[in-house]
């Protein structure tokens, strides 16, 4: 434990002036709880002036949200820290020399969704900005999803380099992973327990006195920057792996003719002291910024320390990364199913897709939301594309305009009766509520088809009712309904 650092921080006295850099949905509510406490007097939330997200300087400082969507208490929040004088946005990145404490808080997506490297660009500027400024006894804080080894490696380097001090001596370096949800910002920082982790003891003690006054229900919990690393990538791994084991067993039933939530309300029942199966929700698959990259971002954090460092059998693959490729299997499936129905309803075996026109229900990669980030839909949709279907997609709450990254030519519309008129099969990739609701008479008659196909991927239809219409079924984890026929 360095005294020298210790000392520096005595002759600082406690965090009073707070940097956030990168305004988006975790820096906006973490400056404006840190700016409502009384521990600190002043917090800065520094934004580059660029031309995609300068405007949110104006915005900030004018008390109003630039994030999209509902976001309960962060408007009038930011109204009241700025009315207060305690909370400025600011482009002026020298004035992170003025604060006692400085948080990143800068998205790491995937340069390429293919190789699944991160982009770390964004965040390496952010360092050095930190870096050029930092002063002795400063606190900086990372708060991104970062591959475990980031905050002993490459942060601390470009920071000592930028500023010729030294981390653990001069000054303190933890990681203080979020772990908020859109629709719930405020909520989750202020109530979700908190791991921190420090490069050394001095910097995660000084790290729990950044945190520490914004909790109400949350408590700290406080490690080292490399597990801290570890727990945040790993809590979403092993979610992904939760989702993986019921997608799997979910494919079971299917083969073996049962019904898959038989059996999970039956697996679920077993209950008792320290008893726990957590069993989760088959679908058709698994999308999101979270779940689809953090299982690499931990793969990578034990590569990078070395093929010798990792004690595993040679012929077994990691069972995360076989749980990433089971969940991105699932749109496949939902397509396997599509063509299976579509033969059960008359078209050629050979190639059922070709030709057929198909709708696709739920853009989204969440139910009602109209967050589309690495949706599953979209290697459906292109799938079905290159087998020769037509395919359109509809989705009620996802804007075309801001969607990201949907494919040449695909239309996202709001007109359900539109889409779904004249099509061979629909198909259900988010279980948004107005689907729960479809009426299988009114559905029949607008297909305008002898026997239409419904794939539901969410498990939101019953199926009695719609195979009674005269539907073709199919449902992920339905082993028991699908396929059946009922009498001509
Ligand atoms: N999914 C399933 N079956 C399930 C649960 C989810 O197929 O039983 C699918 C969803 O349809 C979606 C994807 O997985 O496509 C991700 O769903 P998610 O509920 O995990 O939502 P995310 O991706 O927004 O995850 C976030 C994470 N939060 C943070 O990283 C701060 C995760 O840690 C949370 O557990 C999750 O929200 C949550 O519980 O809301």
């Amino acid at each position: 434990m360095s005294g020298k650092l210790k000392r520096i921080l005595e002759d600082r006295g406690p965090i009073r002036t707070v940097g956030v850099i990168g305004m988006g949905y975790v820096g906006i509510p973490a400056a404006a709880l840190f700016a409502d406490s009384p521990a600190f007097s002043m917090v800065y939330g520094f934004q580059r002036d660029s031309k995609s997200s300068g405007y949110k300087i104006a915005m900030l400082n004018a008390g109003e949200s630039p994030l999209k969507g509902e976001e309960p208490g962060l408007e009038e929040l930011l109204g009241k820290v700025t009315g207060a004088g305690k909370f400025r946005c600011t482009a002026d990145f020298s004035r992170i020399a003025e604060c006692d404490a400085v948080t990143l808080a800068i998205q790491t997506p995937f340069a390429n969704p293919k190789d699944l490297i991160p982009d770390f660009t964004p965040l390496v500027e952010g360092l050095r900005n930190v870096g050029r400024y930092l002063t002795p006894g400063t606190l900086v804080v990372l708060e991104s999803t970062i591959t475990p080894g980031t905050t002993e490696g490459m942060a601390r380097q470009i920071l000592e380099e930028e500023s010729g001090l030294v981390a653990g001596e001069d000054f303190c370096l933890s990681h203080a992973p979020e772990r908020v949800m859109v629709g719930r910002l405020l909520q989750n920082i202020r109530e979700h327990d908190r791991v921190v982790g420090g490069i050394d003891e001095v910097s995660t003690q000084r790290a729990c006195e950044l945190y520490g006054p914004v909790l109400t229900k949350g408590r700290l919990i406080p490690m080292s920057a490399t597990a801290a690393e570890v727990t945040k990538t790993a809590e979403n791994t092993f979610r992904d792996m939760q989702i993986a084991a019921a997608n799997q067993l979910a494919l079971y039933c299917e083969a073996m003719g049962i019904n898959f939530y038989d059996v999970r309300a039956g697996i679920d029942s077993l209950k008792g002291e320290g008893i726990t199966r957590a069993i989760l929700w088959p679908g058709a698959g698994v999308g999101g910024h979270c779940l689809t990259k953090d299982t690499y971002h931990l793969e990578r954090g034990v590569e990078q320390l070395g093929p010798d460092a990792l004690d595993w059998p040679d012929d077994i693959a990691s069972l995360y990364i076989t749980s990433r490729r089971i969940n991105d299997f699932m749109p496949t499936h939902m397509l396997h199913l599509t063509e299976s129905a579509l033969r059960q309803a008359g078209r050629d075996p050979k190639a059922p897709l070709k030709g057929a026109t198909i709708a696709l229900l739920g853009w989204a990669f969440l139910n009602d939301s109209d967050d589309a980030r690495n949706t599953p839909a979209a290697p459906f949709y292109e799938a079905a594309r290159a087998a020769g279907a037509e395919v359109r997609v509809h989705d009620p709450w996802v804007d075309q305009e801001t969607a990201p990254d949907v494919p040449e030519g695909a239309v996202i519309s709001r007109d359900l009766a539109d889409v779904l008129t004249g099509v061979d099969a629909f198909v259900i990739f988010a279980g948004h509520r107005e689907y729960r609701t479809l009426g299988p008479v009114e559905v029949k008659r607008l297909c305008n088809h002898s026997r239409p196909a419904i794939i539901d991927g969410r498990n939101v239809v019953h199926p009695g009712a719609w195979i009674d219409a005269g539907f073709v079924y199919r449902g992920i984890g339905r082993g028991d309904k699908n396929g059946y026929t009922i009498s001509e």
